[in-house]
């Protein structure tokens, strides 16, 4: 439920199917059932979208004449402007909790194995297909058995990462699982993100964020 003036803000999300970062955010738009109007970004780096976002990357959100960069930045504005249902627990902890799984995809895993990092490897550094497959499956590796310890410390048989219902967590794990899968890592290592993956894409909020459901799907 929107707060305030916010209620009859139409907001405008400048995205791409195959962008994961942007899926978090329409996870999140979905989850909390607020309407929006999908922007197909053709180039990020083009003169014309850095007018939005000078930060050249997507998403980024035009609500009400800002234009907002940054997913984590954009889902904490929908938090404060639509808080309810909310996409944090209640306990504060649990709260720091669900901040700190979503930086370790956003803030640590996403910028090293993004798409201009590995374009970066295999242009400038001359890294090899093969270098930067190993590169690639050795981030996820390395972060996919920290998410998977943090979410078997909690209760056995949640169904999402952090209780019964799905929050920010759940929306930066399931496109990264994705990215993941996309790119032949192994994730029989990680039970636990692969049931939880699983019962979030059977939810309608997060099967409808997903690439192959946009409107600029080729
Ligand atoms: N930390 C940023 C990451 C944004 C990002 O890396 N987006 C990628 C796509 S997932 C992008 O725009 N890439 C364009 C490019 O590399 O040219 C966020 O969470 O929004």
């Amino acid at each position: 439920m929107p707060c305030g003036t916010w209620a009859d803000m139409r907001l405008r999300l400048h995205t791409r199917h195959q962008n994961s970062a942007g899926e978090r955010v329409r996870i999140v738009l979905n989850l909390k059932g607020i309407e929006y109007d999908y922007v197909a970004v053709a180039s990020p780096r083009s003169e014309g979208y850095r007018t939005i976002n000078p930060q050249g990357l997507m998403p980024a959100l035009e609500i009400d004449g800002h234009a907002i960069a940054q997913s984590s930045a954009i889902v904490e504005l929908l938090e404060d402007l639509y808080p309810d249902p909310s996409v944090f627990p209640a306990d504060p902890i649990e709260r720091a909790r669900v901040r700190a799984f979503a930086s370790l995809i956003c803030a640590d895993l996403h910028p090293l194995n993004n798409q201009r990092v590995r374009r970066y490897l295999s242009g400038h550094i001359g890294a090899s297909d093969a270098a930067v497959q190993d590169w690639y499956a050795h981030w996820i590796a390395e972060t996919f058995a920290a998410l998977e310890a943090e979410v078997v410390a909690h209760p056995t048989g949640n169904p999402f990462c952090f209780g019964e219902l799905p929050t920010f967590a759940d929306a930066c794990l399931v496109p990264q699982m994705a990215n993941a899968r996309r790119f032949g890592c192994d994730l029989s290592p990680y039970p636990a993100l692969v049931r939880i993956d699983a019962n979030c894409s059977a939810l309608d909020a997060f099967a409808k964020a997903r690439p192959d459901s946009q409107p600029d799907v080729p």
